[in-house]
């Protein structure tokens, strides 16, 4: 029952008539976090300041400056549950399991960055059980007439090397909306995916997800290049999470 409840928090939810909203309103994880709540965990945020959006919150305080304070995770693969290829309209809300596998939606990655500052990092972890990530001490996305493009900066290694330097600065492709800058080809459909392809892609995150198996075509699967070459069975979990700076 826990599992079906969430299945549609992605979904604005309407406030009851008549109640006000709260002034000290929690915009994303990081305030979670500053209001005292350190177990990672399911949480409702308010990106836009009106309606809340349930999200998973990623609390690391191992102390390193890094890993302090609360993440909020905007997109998450970690066992073939949900599928990602899916339509504009769909990224751009946001679909999946808060428990699980979800997309947390471009608009709502617009809104959260338009005028703050965060930095992002992404997890990764092979069918061995080894983990690399890559941490970007700045990431915003731009608004739906933009395109929704992509800006990170300041790399730095977590052992997966830096896969996302040719997204920046790109727009959103789905594959029934090719923004991508590859004239010839529709980059989504190319990689069964949806991402900020360039020409097209050295990372995949929302390509298929392959338990293991190496994929029928060649870099289809959630790889991250950088790390491990494009031909290999994918990633066990992959995600993307964002922290406030201030
Ligand atoms: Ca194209």
């Amino acid at each position: 029952m826990a599992m079906m409840a969430f299945l549609v928090v992605l979904l604005p939810v309407l406030l009851v008539s008549g109640c006000t909203q709260d002034k000290d309103m929690l915009v994303d994880c990081s305030d979670v976090y500053k209001s005292g709540q350190t177990v990672s965990g399911i949480y409702s945020i308010y990106p836009a300041g009106d309606f809340p959006v349930w999200v998973y919150c990623q609390m690391i305080s191992d102390g390193k400056e890094e890993g302090k304070g609360g993440w909020t995770v905007i997109q998450r693969r970690m066992d073939g549950s949900v599928n990602f290829y899916r339509p504009w309209n769909q990224y751009k809300r946001g679909f999946g399991n808060v428990e699980g596998e979800y997309w947390l939606g471009l608009e709502n990655m617009y809104e959260l960055t338009r005028n703050r500052n965060y930095m992002l990092r992404v997890d990764l972890e092979d069918f061995e059980g080894r983990k690399g990530f890559a941490l970007y001490s700045s990431f915003s996305v731009d608004c739906e007439t933009d395109g929704y493009k992509l800006h990170i900066s300041g790399f730095k290694d977590g052992g997966a090397g830096d896969s996302l330097f040719v997204h920046n600065g790109h727009k959103f492709s789905t594959f029934d909306k090719d923004q991508d800058s590859h004239n010839g080809l529709n980059c989504a459909k190319r990689h069964v995916g949806a991402f900020w392809y360039q020409n097209c892609v050295y990372t995949n995150p929302n390509g298929l997800y392959l338990w293991g198996e190496v994929p029928i075509m060649d870099c289809t699967g959630n790889f991250w290049f950088t790390w491990k070459n494009n031909d290999i069975a994918g990633f066990k979990s992959i995600s993307m999470k964002i922290r406030r700076v201030s």
